[in-house]
């Protein structure tokens, strides 16, 4: 038996607790009920066709309804739903995605560490890079240094590399040992430079908050090659080499969450090899399995493989899932047919260049002030004053106000702040681009005409 929208809200506002949620704001509007997919689009509990335009949450990078997938689900379901990889024992799934995983990453990353999630990775990360100096007789290099609005999880520890305000401020993060240093975000923090010195000066404030704790002191920076959840914020090219040339220098361990931007979202295999950085670890999960069941990880490079194998005994450290079956026979799946249908190459040679022109055709919208793209990831930046690049006042929150009307036009997307942001399947056609960008400068026009009746604050 089907069950109404308004029964599934009543029984979703009565037991379930939504992740990221004002709940009283919910219970007041229901929740939008999502029954199924296909390819980009998906339809709720009342027949409504939306095109996703966020991949499920930067993750369906095959987009929905892969036959592939469910097939290789199903098989190891029934031949071994679970077995544990503790206690010197693994299975083939994850052993053959672990040979895999080696194959696609840069070289270098012979090794992987399962988990279940992204967040879970980050964890890891906290643990291995803090393991990997103790070992090394240095165990007073705890500083792990991340950047203000980036976003490495909800765990204690992803939270606390996170840089986002809000979840410091509920429960006491971030844990010790964590410091943050200002986003290489041009248009907030460096209008009065190119891109290019931006970029070095960002770049600039790593070395200068490592000198300030002093370098023998710092284990690790993480960093998201290009900040997801922060908004799409799309780094100047200069950043990343400058990056890496600090951590060389001060021998500290360099790490890239490839959360989002691994599994071709740049139009490379992972973010890494779009801005030129080679990084010692590496955060996946989404586009691993595109999402179909949970799965993450970490890829752990030659300089920390070699300490932890031949120098560490035992980590004392790893989740019931690491190298779940299902998950790993999943992602094996998920992998080949990214391989099979080209879609790395799709996205950096025809849909990704694609999207960054109809995102510059969307420029001369009135409210765009700034139209940015890398691979298929998009921001628009909402303005008031487009010649001098003057924001709107924050209280408006005119970023929901078009999000609402892009709900409202079968579209979903991302506002953060007046950011409002795109990720569509890797999938995604140049027919699908424009039917997108239509949807978008609909919603654009609405929103300017909400913004004009209220007044220009
Ligand atoms: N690192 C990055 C870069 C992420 O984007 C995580 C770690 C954590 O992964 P898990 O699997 O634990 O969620 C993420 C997750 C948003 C949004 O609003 C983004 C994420 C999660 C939830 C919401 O854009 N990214």
């Amino acid at each position: 038996m089907t069950r109404s929208t308004q029964d599934w809200q009543a029984a979703d506002s009565a037991h379930f607790l939504h992740p990221f949620t004002d709940y009283q704001t919910l219970q007041r509007k229901g929740a939008r009920i999502i029954t199924k997919a296909d390819n980009v689009y998906l339809w709720d509990s009342d027949g409504h066709k939306i095109f996703d335009a966020m991949s499920g949450l930067w993750c369906v990078n095959v987009g929905y309804g892969q036959q592939a997938l469910v097939d290789a689900a199903t098989r190891q379901l029934k031949e071994l739903p679970f077995y544990n990889a503790f206690f010197q024992t693994a299975t083939p799934p994850a052993i053959e995605l672990a040979e895999l995983l080696s194959q696609v990453t840069p070289p270098g990353f012979s090794h992987v560490f399962f988990t279940g999630s992204g967040s879970e990775g980050n964890d890891t990360i906290v643990r291995m890079v803090r393991r990997y100096w103790d070992v090394l007789g240095q165990p007073q290099r705890q500083f792990i240094m991340s950047r203000k609005n980036a976003y490495h999880g909800s765990t204690m520890a992803g939270a606390s590399l996170g840089g986002m305000t809000g979840m410091h401020a509920q429960g006491g993060l971030p844990i010790p040992g964590i410091a943050h240093i200002e986003q290489p975000y041009w248009f907030a923090n460096g209008r009065g430079m190119t891109p290019e010195e931006f970029g070095l000066t960002a770049a600039g404030w790593l070395e200068a908050k490592i000198e300030e704790l002093g370098p023998h002191n710092v284990a690790a920076f993480i960093g998201e090659p290009v900040q997801g959840a922060g908004g799409v914020i799309i780094p100047p090219e200069t950043y990343w080499p400058e990056i890496q040339r600090i951590c060389d220098k001060h021998q500290i361990l360099l790490v890239s969450d490839e959360v989002i931007t691994g599994f071709g979202r740049t139009g490379r295999w992972f973010g890494c090899e779009r801005f030129g950085f080679r990084p010692d670890l590496m955060t996946f999960a989404k586009g691993v399995t595109s999402g179909y069941v949970p799965l993450g990880g970490v890829m752990v490079g030659e300089r920390v493989v070699r300490v932890l194998i031949d120098q560490g005994g035992e980590f004392e450290h790893g989740y019931t899932y690491s190298g779940h079956p299902v998950a790993c026979a999943v992602g094996l799946a998920n992998i080949r047919l990214i391989q099979q249908l080209g879609l790395v190459e799709h996205v950096r040679d025809d849909v990704g260049p694609y999207l960054a022109e109809q995102f510059r055709a969307l420029a001369d919208h009135p409210l765009v002030g700034m139209a940015e793209t890398c691979g298929l990831m998009g921001a628009l930046l909402l303005v008031k004053d487009k010649a001098l690049g003057l924001p709107f006042p924050s209280e408006l929150h005119l970023g929901m106000v078009c999000r609402g009307h892009c709900f409202a036009n079968g579209l979903i997307m991302r506002a953060v702040g007046d950011r409002m942001i795109v990720a569509p399947p890797l999938v995604t056609t140049r027919a699908q681009v424009d039917e997108m960008t239509a949807l978008i400068r609909r919603c654009l026009d609405l929103t300017l005409a909400d913004a004009q009746r209220g007044g220009w604050p």
